[in-house]
């Protein structure tokens, strides 16, 4: 699917009216997600805001810092009359805390690149594609509306690509002109820079995360299902680190819970073979959120869900619907 011609013109009515106009970024906000709003906010008309209702990434902080960009982040989502509120990068509501989606859904953007979400139906526009990163999409709503780009903008916006491809490991040959149009923008910057700045400090140097794997990979269970060996265990944080370094290594699909009081992060990481063969961690996600009230969904390979509830129970729902899913496509 491509932005229809509809929806760019609603976008810009939307991004030019005396409306106040509120930009939601997800849970922890990655780069790509505050990059996107970022620039979106930036090219709509005052009075606007930013919000992070679950707080962003060192990465993403040091990012607006780079940029001088002197926008103050709300940590709450004010609820106005007539305001318009962006959901940025996510496709679970979960992932930007309390929210009253349902009630105010015809005043509701989104724009995303994570799998679809039904729910996300009844919002006033739902701007969904396949891209490896919200930025790629942003970057062709500004084209659409006829907006260039300041050396800032394009400089969020190669960012986002970069750290959402794992620095273009994971982007297609529509990625790589997307960038090569956003490079035309840049002065003083290089893009070796712009990688080398968004390096994340090597887990060598990071005690409490490397306390954290040992522990991950201590409590580790296996099942060896012949082709596939799929693992699973728990930690206390950094879920997500856990179960991609399982994937980097040992496993070819791991299952990582957290629990946090009453609230279950469970974190899934499949490898790329098995997404090539129709196995995709986000729909599983998504359906076994639904079973335990939660919300779910990522990417074929990243995906992770957030629920109320035994973050045991939901690791092993999930892989339960994992050792279903390689029967049926007898993997
Ligand atoms: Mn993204």
């Amino acid at each position: 699917m491509s932005l229809s011609s509809d929806q760019i013109e609603r976008l810009k009515v939307i991004l030019k009216s005396k409306e106040k106009k509120y930009f939601i970024v997800h849970h922890n906000a990655d780069v790509d997600a505050v990059a996107a709003a970022y620039v979106l906010y930036e090219i709509s008309n005052p009075p606007r805001g930013l919000c992070a209702p679950l707080g962003i990434s060192r990465l993403s902080r040091e990012l607006m810092l780079r940029l001088n960009a002197n926008i103050e982040i709300l940590d709450k989502v004010p609820i106005e009359k007539d305001a318009f509120y962006f959901i940025i990068d996510t496709n679970s509501l979960e992932q930007i805390g309390d929210f009253p989606f349902y009630d105010i859904a015809d005043r509701i953007i989104i724009i995303d690149h994570h799998s679809e979400n039904p729910k996300f139906n009844s919002a006033l526009l739902y701007i969904h594609e396949e891209r490896s990163a919200t930025c790629e999409i942003v970057y062709d709503i500004l084209k659409a509306i006829g907006f260039s780009p300041n050396e800032k903008m394009a400089q969020a916006m190669i960012s986002g690509i970069i750290t959402d491809t794992a620095r273009f490991r994971y982007a297609n040959n529509r990625t790589i002109k997307v960038v090569c149009d956003l490079l035309d923008y840049l002065k003083g910057v290089d893009l070796k820079d712009i990688i080398r700045s968004l390096e994340e400090p090597s887990l060598k140097y990071d005690r409490g995360k490397r306390i954290a794997m040992v522990k991950a990979f201590q409590r580790m269970l296996y099942e060896d299902l012949g082709k596939v060996i799929i693992v699973k265990s728990f930690i206390s944080a950094y879920e997500g680190d856990a179960a991609a370094l399982m994937v980097s290594t040992v496993a070819d699909i791991a299952v990582v819970g957290a629990q946090r009081d009453e609230e279950a992060r469970v974190s899934v990481r499949v490898r790329p073979w098995l997404a090539e063969r129709g196995i995709d961690a986000s729909e599983i996600c998504r359906d076994v959120a639904e079973e335990f009230g939660g919300g779910g969904g990522g990417h074929p390979m990243a995906a992770g869900i957030n629920a109320v509830g035994d973050a045991e129970a939901i690791v092993n729902a999930v892989i339960a619907r994992f050792k279903r899913k390689l029967k049926d496509l007898r993997i």
